[in-house]
């Protein structure tokens, strides 16, 4: 299967994430790319290829000019107000307040965020680019032929809504890459979130439109982030009613249990007959995460990739989470890994 790759990812090196009160060295760290890209490399698992660069064009697609203009000058209005750390919003346009642009960097830094442990540095704007640019050459190749292709994208994106960062994410990969699918011609595109956190932006960005179908399996947000998204009632909307699937799972599932949720969402997926496949693949369901409560183990990942190959459509695969730096490498690869077992080319 084909990687996609790039070192700009190493432009995102945030020294702070807000933990417990505390400012803690960020889970979503460098290292994770390069274990994951090593265990590519270590299992001549097929050729890496560095991505194209698309401009801001299919970004734009999902994400409002307002944000991304955001985005791209938040660090520089961050250093001209002479501010001693990295860029953390800490305060919000809550209920009853004006749901309106300020001028100033901090307001503009609520505006644009649901969360505060995402600080925003000096190179996170380069890695976020080139992070949807190895999304949309993956998208690319897929349209020239490739059965499957692995976006191996830092920082994730499955959290970032169309105006939002959080969650360690600041442009959606996989919703850009499904909206280039539509681009280039796809009817339906079905995105299958595997991540432990609900994919909320994702489904934020695709709730009113039946185009894109959007599944996630995840841990019960009554209990853990993103909190306030990722309900089971939270069907769609419009004529996206019925185009939105959660699959809720508490503290402790097995895998012998979520492949019951994957075994639905398939069905699902076999109903709706898209023309390509996204799948945002979290690995932080591993029993040993550091910030979640699932229980999968290694080789479950194999049964994972198997399950999704006999779905035999075009599959791109984006990198979302996994804070186990240690095993996030086998745990990814092993996905990859059992998908091409299930479909050799
Ligand atoms: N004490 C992804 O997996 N909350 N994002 C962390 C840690 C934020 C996860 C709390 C989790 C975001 C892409
Ligand atoms: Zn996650």
């Amino acid at each position: 299967m084909l990687t996609v790759f790039s070192p700009l990812h190493n432009r995102r090196t945030a020294k702070t994430e807000l933990d417990g009160g505390m400012l803690i060295e960020p889970h979503e760290k460098p290292s994770r790319a390069e274990t994951i890209l090593a265990r590519v490399i270590h299992q001549d698992f097929g050729e890496i290829i560095a991505p194209e660069e698309f401009g801001l064009g299919p970004i734009l697609r999902i994400h409002t000019s307002d944000y991304v203009d955001f985005l791209e000058h938040c660090w520089d209005d961050w250093i001209a107000a002479d501010k001693p750390g990295e860029a953390i919003p800490a305060v919000w346009p809550g209920r009853g307040m004006r749901q309106r642009i300020p001028k100033d960097i901090d307001g503009r830094l609520g505006y644009f965020s649901f969360a505060a442990e995402t600080s925003i540095t000096e190179g996170t704007w380069d890695a976020a680019l080139a992070s949807a640019n190895v999304a949309l050459t993956a998208q690319k190749k897929i349209a020239q032929g490739e059965r499957a292709v692995f976006a191996l994208c830092r920082p994730p994106g499955h959290h970032a809504a169309a105006d939002l960062f959080g969650g360690y994410c600041f442009f959606n990969n996989a919703a850009i890459a499904a909206q280039a699918f539509l681009d280039r011609g796809a009817k339906r595109v079905a995105i299958l979130d595997v991540d432990f956190h609900h994919g909320n932006g994702t489904q934020s960005i695709f709730y009113d439109r039946a185009d894109v179908l959007t599944i996630s399996l995840h841990g019960d947000p009554d209990l853990v982030f993103p909190h306030f998204l990722g309900f089971e009632d939270e069907t769609g909307n419009a004529d996206g009613e019925g185009y939105n699937l959660n699959l809720v799972y508490p503290p402790n599932t097995p895998f012998s249990v979520w492949r019951q949720g994957l075994e639905a969402a398939c069905d699902r997926i076999g109903q709706y007959q898209p023309d390509a496949l996204v799948i945002p693949l979290g690995v932080d369901t591993f029993e040993d995460d550091p910030i979640s409560f699932f229980k999968l183990k290694s080789d479950d990942y194999f049964t994972l990739g198997e399950r999704l190959a006999k779905l035999g459509l075009p599959t791109l695969f984006t990198m979302e989470g996994g804070y186990d730096v240690e095993a996030i490498g086998v745990n990814a690869v092993n996905v990859l890994d059992g998908f091409e077992r299930a479909c050799p080319d």
